[in-house]
């Protein structure tokens, strides 16, 4: 019976890897994925600029610890440096928000003093722990996370700000402006007034140290399709309609009905394709129609643009020990993460740099960082015009007009036909039961139908690591076992022998 169960995996990100990977294993024979591209790996996509291979898609192992099975198997397959292995990299617990070292530049040329700016960070450090701890209690002071930081500064500023200067006082929340942009980068969304204050707390992060791979992420995809049969995944066949039944005495068999007109019979389908694909292209994708829970879920969760811009320097202008470099405009001191005017002004969304470490592998390579549809507007412009925008900013944050990079890469993750964003969130109005609709195979349970017809996995399917790797590869490997236990509960009673 098992041996026998065709399955066909929709996209070849790492959840469809780790799902394929582990029906493997457990002896599925008919497997297949289609994938829409020509290559694996979906968001974990490794790129070059000149000699240095460079992240477009992931870039972290987020929280790189036992518990972290992307953090194993990089282990496992030797892709780690020495220094992430240690027990005390591991340990080390900052919930998700990385301490590391800053310069910060201001609008007027400036380069601030990281003690000034310190009261600012902290009081957003502090709002951000208390606002981790909110789970759906009922009762939230507001909807999102944006109007619950703004409100809490106003009161926060009336008592301890109360006898600051007011250039201080003014600068303090222009910092406050570039954290609510790093945080809209955080959570790939456009605003943190999208960003549910509910739901927050419902992400979860691991200890360690986040890590990155020397020789790129997508070295991890390579060595799990290595561990599969050749010839399981089918490249450049988008998948155009998931034909299922609700019907009680429908015996036929689901079908993929592909962009090539190919119908591919399948006893189960698991649909990995993103949350960003699935809002645009739902209502074509599945004949019939998702139930309206499901629907409405995909329509409520948020799915933002983060993007990535890298620019070489032929010598560094930041700090030898610089782990980031943050841009604070002095007009933003109404706590703003949205800028009005996109064509003149998408630039300052812009939260600054990340600088790419040791600079023996990387030069003076820096990655810049920009969310929401002022990233969604950097990606129609042309490289070129990227790069005038990107070198006006830093020579008028650093007071020096000769700074000219060499050379620039940008991703272009809104624009990409089989992502159409960058990652999950939970929006206003979202809670963990929205994730739950997510995940929930067709036809419900309820149903009489042949069951699990169609699985759904992918990271806007975990409940609490959405918009990660681990997440992904986790929803992979659930929805396999959902079939791995499906068939076990199957196996014929052993026969009285006669
Ligand atoms: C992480 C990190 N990271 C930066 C950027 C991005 C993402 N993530 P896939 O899309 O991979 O696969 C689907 C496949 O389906 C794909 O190949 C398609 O071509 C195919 N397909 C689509 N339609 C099809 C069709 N019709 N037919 C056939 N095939 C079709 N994660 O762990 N560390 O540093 C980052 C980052 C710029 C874009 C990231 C990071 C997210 C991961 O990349 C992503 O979750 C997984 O790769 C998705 O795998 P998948 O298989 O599900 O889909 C409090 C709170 C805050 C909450 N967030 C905090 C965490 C912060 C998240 N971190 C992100 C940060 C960065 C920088």
């Amino acid at each position: 019976l098992k041996a026998d169960a065709r399955i066909v995996i929709v996209g070849c990100g790492i959840a469809g890897i780790a799902a394929a990977h582990r029906l493997h294993k457990a002896g599925f024979h008919h497997v297949r994925i289609l994938e829409a591209t020509e290559r694996s790996g979906g968001r974990i996509k490794t790129g070059r600029l000149g000699d240095a291979l460079v992240e477009i898609g992931a870039n972290w192992i987020h929280g790189p610890s036992e518990e972290n099975p992307v953090f194993c198997l990089a282990r496992q397959y030797e892709l780690l440096e020495p220094k992430a292995l240690t027990p005390e990299n591991q340990a080390i617990d900052v919930g998700g928000h990385p301490h590391w070292i800053p310069n910060f530049f201001s609008s007027s040329g400036q380069k601030l003093n990281t003690e000034d700016v310190f009261p600012a960070q902290e009081v957003f450090a502090e709002l951000l722990d208390e606002i981790s701890e909110f789970q759906n209690q009922k009762g939230e002071p507001c909807a999102s996370v944006g109007e619950f930081i703004r409100l809490k500064v106003k009161e926060g500023e009336a008592e301890k700000w109360k006898y600051i200067d007011p250039a201080t006082r003014s600068l303090y929340l222009c910092v406050i402006s570039n954290m609510l942009k790093v945080e809209c980068c955080v959570n790939g969304a456009h605003s943190l007034d999208e960003v549910g204050l509910g739901a927050y707390g419902q992400y979860k992060t691991l200890p360690g140290q986040d890590c990155t791979f020397p020789d790129g992420f997508e070295g991890l995809v390579k060595n799990l399709m290595s561990e599969l049969p050749d010839g399981l995944v089918t490249y450049n066949c988008p998948v155009r309609c998931v034909h299922w039944s609700d019907a009680e005495k429908n015996k036929t068999s689901a079908v993929v009905e592909c962009e090539n007109g190919e119908r591919i019979p399948a006893d189960h389908i698991i649909v990995t394709v993103p949350l960003g694909y699935l809002k645009r292209h739902h209502s074509t994708l599945f004949r019939p129609p998702l139930p309206l829970h499901k629907l409405h879920t995909i329509q409520r969760l948020g799915f933002g643009t983060n993007n990535k811009i890298f620019v070489e320097f032929d010598a560094p202008w930041w700090d030898a020990d610089c782990e980031v470099i943050h841009l604070i405009w002095e007009d933003e001191d109404a706590m703003v993460d949205q800028v009005p005017d996109l064509q003149r002004s998408w630039i300052k969304k812009l939260i600054g740099f990340t600088v790419l470490k040791p600079t023996e592998r990387y030069g003076h390579l820096l990655c810049g960082w920009i969310a929401g549809h002022e990233s969604e507007y950097m990606e129609t412009l042309s490289e070129l015009e990227v790069m005038r925008d990107v070198t006006q900013v830093i020579r008028r944050f650093t007071g020096n007009p000769t700074i000219t990079p060499q050379r620039i890469l940008r991703s272009q993750w809104f624009h990409d036909p089989w992502t159409c964003g960058s990652y999950t969130h939970l929006a206003t109005g979202c809670s963990e039961q929205d994730l739950e609709n997510m995940m929930e195979p067709l036809p419900s349970k309820k149903s009489k139908a042949q069951p699990l017809q169609v699985l759904f996995a992918g990271e806007a399917t975990h409940h609490c690591f959405f918009s990660t790797v681990h997440g992904a590869l986790l929803t992979g490997w659930r929805e396999a076992d959902r079939l791995i236990s499906h068939y076990s509960s199957f196996n014929p009673p052993e026969l009285p022998k006669s």
